[in-house]
């Protein structure tokens, strides 16, 4: 490191405050150049930490007076840098602290703090944004009532929000009016927002569990108020949900979200005003597909189930940010899984998981879910802390059941409402509340790295017992070396040769019961015996995926033909089907590296011949067991010298051999499926589609040009946008003139919606086609794409760098060189989003030796660029380390 290099916080240096906050009173004067700010604080000393000088952090602001109980402080007094404002000497009781300090929300590209985009003021304090709006204490643990006054322009800013309840507006002379917001929540600075503009809103209301209505608002630019109708709808849904599986109840007068266009992450949980990136609230049949109705249902409860988890309940500090995250994405997991398909549900979370959290944790990047370091906590906002956070609140969940896990849920809402509490607060009161020992299940939050399961199962036919052995190791990750035994909960099945499952009897059990068993391994080894087991079966293991580890068994390619055929578990048959397929894509790829004859995959064809006969399987899940696993999943699973080209050949070789070998049948389900009438985003509408589409795709690549005159046709006669798209999808990876016909028709059909815009910049940057890289080059400078919307950035930078493995790792490193450049160029505007783009680098040790290099000399450019920002820093240095 050099001398002037960020030094990482670390968990284990936490102190509480040296001062608490009880009451915030904030004026804010808005001005795109000037923005005034007048802050005043009720303080006084933290009884609970040892006596300290007050320092504040701020950032970017100017100041201009410092007073304490009405006297003005003089510049002696105190001492700012550029992070924050010191004053040695505050008082030792009770005082008043008041700040008056200036910021530029129009100069703020960085879109955390307070900024100006697309004429909207909007805010961003999570984590660390406060302290660009105002010096405060910009801290989780220090919680305190907010009085928000806001003062704009009449004429540009007509809606002025705050979080709370509205308590006082009117007219101010020179054409300014005003607005006063209350929230008698005590809350950190993070949770706080302020949105201000020319917006429209539609309205609805919500009766809650005892009675009282709350008003409820979406606020969007005008135009769009025909495209809230969804998210609204789930949004009253997402309230019923959380009252009724964990009696939750909203606790103000009104409910506010407002949709804005440029936003570095999906949304903003504020209390009770949540702030959306539009893409997640906005949608109409023709502009959103069914994906993004799902998302916009799943990340509506998300940011309203962190009403309780999250900001009712806070973290001490952001270590414990998954006491938030994990707890929440587990709740909205489970909402959706109650609105649509719990088994697809399940499936595409699996799939989220090991695309984005296992490369985390198996590369350079691994943390544990509760990091104890880190140098920029935005760069922790991470698959590990959301995704792997669920998981371990999911093994709780099946450790307990159902019940048992409400209880514990309802003693830690008990204990900690209004408190900033810790990941052992959670597990303290889940074990009490559940009656669960969760001793050794902690290490789960400190402990890096996906843990290998492996098991062996053996049949012992003349005692009629089945054995499985399981043990469990753990590869090191940064830091740590070695790694104590997890407690991890294994649900098996064993499925007999009829493809029924058997029932159940172990070691200490008296009599059979149930098919499916929760095995709890705490152990590096153990062995579980099953008795009275009359026939050799085949295991099914990890039903559920009831724990975050990857699972190699003593199992034989025909065993999961047999599974994916018969599992009565729907995730382990789907997991069946894309074991067989990962097995065969793998061995394709050594074919083709050794030049031998490639197979044909007879037994995924026959599966999907049969499935899609089978017509009273949910088309969606039909959906999810035909789909082939990625070309990155694949690569993940090959994990060292990984050929790129070969996976790209040996899947394509596949898809073809399938769509050939079942080309009729493929045929019959796409008319099957086709829907008449209105659409409806409905999961089984959804499902039909996604089934329908699927079918597509793979007639599609059958030579011959009837697949692409399908596609075009489907392209030109589809009335909603998940079958424009689809189409659209298909077509961008066959050379013809069809392709540039449909991006053509395409744009001219939706040149002015930014958001349908996004999806054509991605499509566009996914392309297989060897042209990738220049259509690229060519579309950054187009009129549809801006580097300072960061939108537009995940759309056409994002996407190519993490969904176009064969053109991001072209041979000659043009792609490498591309996204580094961008990660420079955007790094000066907002390190955040550059910071997120770099980490398309993580997994460059699996690469073959020439592209490693190619990788490692584009992250070495990048960390030593002189004053590169904290976000940036963190994350190349860490790459390479
Ligand atoms: N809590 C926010 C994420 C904030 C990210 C700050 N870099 C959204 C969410 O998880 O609900
Ligand atoms: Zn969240």
């Amino acid at each position: 490191m050099r001398a002037e290099d960020p030094r990482p916080i670390l968990l284990k240096d936490y102190a509480p405050p040296a001062f608490l906050i009880e009451d915030v009173r904030l004026e804010i004067d808005l001005d795109p150049a000037t923005t005034r700010v007048r802050a005043t604080l009720k303080m006084r000393r933290n009884p609970d930490a040892p006596r300290g000088p007050l320092i504040l952090n701020g950032q970017k602001l100017a100041l201009h007076e410092v007073a304490i109980d009405g006297e003005m402080l003089s510049g002696n007094a105190y001492q700012t840098d550029s992070e924050h404002l010191t004053i040695p000497d505050a008082p030792d009781g009770a005082f008043t602290l008041e700040i008056l300090t200036s910021c530029g929300p129009e100069a703020n590209t960085q879109l955390l703090g307070l900024y100006l985009s697309s004429g909207i003021y909007c805010t961003q304090c999570e984590a660390e944004g406060f302290r660009r709006i105002t010096y405060y204490l910009d801290r989780p643990d220090v919680m305190a009532v907010f009085t928000t006054r806001i003062i704009a322009d009449q004429k540009f800013a007509p809606v002025l929000l705050s979080n709370g309840n509205l308590t006082a507006s009117g007219k101010l002379p020179g054409n300014k009016h005003f607005a006063e917001w209350h929230d008698p929540f005590p809350k950190p600075s993070y949770l706080f927002a302020l949105v201000a503009g020319d917006l429209a809103h539609v309205e609805d209301k919500f009766v809650t569990q005892s009675g009282r209505e709350v008003t409820l608002r979406i606020f969007v630019e005008r135009g769009n108020e025909d495209r809230c109708a969804y998210a609204m709808e789930a949004l009253k849904r997402s309230m019923r949900w959380d009252e009724e599986v964990f009696g939750r109840e909203y606790d103000l007068d009104i409910f506010m979200i407002v949709a804005v266009s440029a936003f570095n992450m999906g949304a903003m949980e504020n209390k009770g005003l949540n702030v959306f990136n539009d893409k997640y609230i906005l949608a109409r049949p023709d502009t959103a597909t069914d994906a993004d109705y799902a998302a916009i249902e799943a990340i509506i409860a998300h940011e309203y189930f962190h009403n309780w988890t999250g900001n009712r309940i806070t973290c001490r500090d952001w270590f414990q940010l998954c006491l938030k995250e994990g707890l929440t994405v587990f709740r909205d997991q489970e909402f959706t899984a109650d609105m649509r398909s719990r088994a697809v549900k399940r499936i595409s979370d699996v799939r989220l998981l090991r695309s984005h959290q296992f490369p985390e944790d198996q590369g350079p990047l691994a943390h544990p879910v509760r990091p104890d370091s880190y140098i920029e906590i935005n760069n922790f906002y991470t698959a590990t802390v959301y995704e792997k956070g669920a998981e371990l609140v999911r093994m709780i969940h099946t450790l307990a059941g159902p019940k048992r896990f409400r209880k514990g849920m309802d003693i830690y809402f008990e204990r900690h409402d209004g408190e900033a509490a810790t990941v052992e607060n959670f597990l303290d009161a889940l074990a009490d509340g559940a009656k669960l020992d969760l001793t050794q299940f902690r290490r789960w939050y400190s402990q890096a790295g996906t843990p290998e399961v492996l098991v062996s199962g053996r049949y012992d036919t003349a005692r009629q017992t089945y054995t499985l052995k399981i043990s469990q190791v753990c590869a090191a990750t940064p830091g740590q070396k070695l790694k104590e035994p997890y407690h991890i909960p294994i649900a098996v099945g064993l499925v007999g040769p009829d493809g029924k499952d058997m029932a159940l009897q172990l070691d200490d059990e008296e009599k059979a019961k149930g098919t499916t068993r929760v095995l709890n391994l705490t152990e590096r080894t153990q062995t579980f015996r099953f008795h009275n087991v009359e026939e050799k079966p085949v295991p099914s293991l990890l039903r559920g995926f009831t724990a975050p580890v990857t699972l190699s068994a003593n199992l034989k390619e025909r065993d999961w033909v047999f599974l994916m055929t018969h599992d009565s578990d729907p995730f382990n048959r789907w997991e069946a089907s894309q074991r067989y397929a990962s097995g065969l894509l793998i061995s394709l790829v050594e074919a083709l590296q050794a030049g031998t004859r490639l197979r044909k995959g007879e037994a995924f064809a026959e599966m999907t011949r049969k499935l899609l006969a089978d017509k009273k399987l949910d088309p969606d899940f039909v959906a999810q067991m035909i789909q082939l696993p990625g070309e990155q999943t694949i690569a993940q699973l090959i994990r060292e010298n990984v050929d790129v080209d070969a996976i790209h050949e040996a899947r394509e070789h596949l898809r073809l051999s399938i769509a050939g070998a079942i080309k009729d049948e493929l045929l019959a389900a796409y008319r099957r499926q086709r829907i008449e009438g209105p659409y409806s985003p409905d999961a089984s509408h959804a499902g039909r589609r996604a089934l329908r589409n699927i079918c597509l795709s793979y007639l599609a690549i059958l030579p011959g040009s009837d697949g692409v005159a399908l596609a075009a046709r489907h392209f030109a006669e589809a009335d909603n946008m998940t079958d424009q798209i689809a189409a659209l999808g298909v077509l961008v990876n066959i050379d013809c003139p069809e392709r540039e016909e449909a991006l053509a028709a395409f744009y001219d059909q939706w040149k002015d919606d930014h958001l349908v815009m996004d999806k054509w910049l991605a499509i566009q940057a996914t392309s297989s086609l060897p042209g990738t890289l220049d259509n690229v080059n060519r579309l950054l400078r187009h009129p549809a794409f801006t580097i300072r919307n960061p939108n537009k950035v995940r759309a056409l930078i994002t996407s190519f760098a993490t969904a176009n493995q064969v053109r991001f790792h072209a041979a000659d490193g043009a792609g490498y060189a591309l996204v580094a450049d961008k990660v420079l160029e955007l790094d000066s505007l907002n390190p955040q989003v550059a910071a997120r783009l770099l980490g398309a680098f993580k997994s460059w040790r699996q690469f073959a030796p020439k592209r490693r290099a190619l990788m490692s000399k584009q992250l070495a450019r990048i960390a030593g660029v002189e004053g590169i920002s904290r976000d940036v820093f963190e994350i190349a240095t860490k790459t390479l380390a």
